[in-house]
């Protein structure tokens, strides 16, 4: 199991052994809640000091620009610099959880709960995951994680830095 590699979520992971797995797209991620209706299951809240970050939506890309994800309550800002729809759902989080929406040239907001790990994002638009919406957003466990994966340049923003994918 790849998640129990993630030391400070070994509790919550034994607390969620009896559940069905990671759903679909969270990467490395615990499910954010058990699936409803399921025995010996209670509801898990991520704890944690929240955070934000900042991502760019493109045709048809995403980039992070800005994070300071750290688990609990997480704010994602979408701008998208297109012209067209586009929306970002961060796979495997709660249901109900809400996702950035933003017509051409416009920003959305939306606070997602998570838990450390990585996360899947895309746009649902049809034909949009496809043509490369489709990419992962980190969430550190503490803010010294996070501090240190900024010392070190390893974020989500130096990665897509390196990527440039508004430049393919
Ligand atoms: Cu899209």
């Amino acid at each position: 199991m790849r998640r129990s590699t993630l030391g400070t979520l070994a509790t919550a992971a034994l607390l969620l052994a009896a559940c069905s797995d990671v759903p679909d797209g969270a990467v490395e991620a615990q499910a954010l809640e058990c699936p409803p209706g399921e025995e010996g299951c209670d509801d898990i809240q991520p704890v944690g000091p929240g955070g934000s970050m900042e991502v760019e939506m493109g045709n048809f890309y995403f980039e992070v620009t800005e994070t300071a994800a750290v688990t609990g309550e997480v704010e994602i800002t979408g701008i998208n610099v297109s012209d067209a729809f586009h929306n970002l759902i961060v796979l495997g989080a709660a249901e109900g959880s809400e996702i950035v929406e933003a017509d051409g040239g416009e920003e959305d907001t939306a606070t997602v709960n998570v838990f450390a790990g990585e996360w899947t994002i895309i746009c649902d638009v049809p034909g949009h995951r496809a043509a490369g919406m489709e990419s992962t957003i980190t969430v550190y466990a503490t803010e010294e994680e996070l501090e240190n994966a900024q010392e070190m340049g390893e974020t989500d923003v130096d990665r897509d830095q390196e990527l440039d994918p508004a430049a393919g």
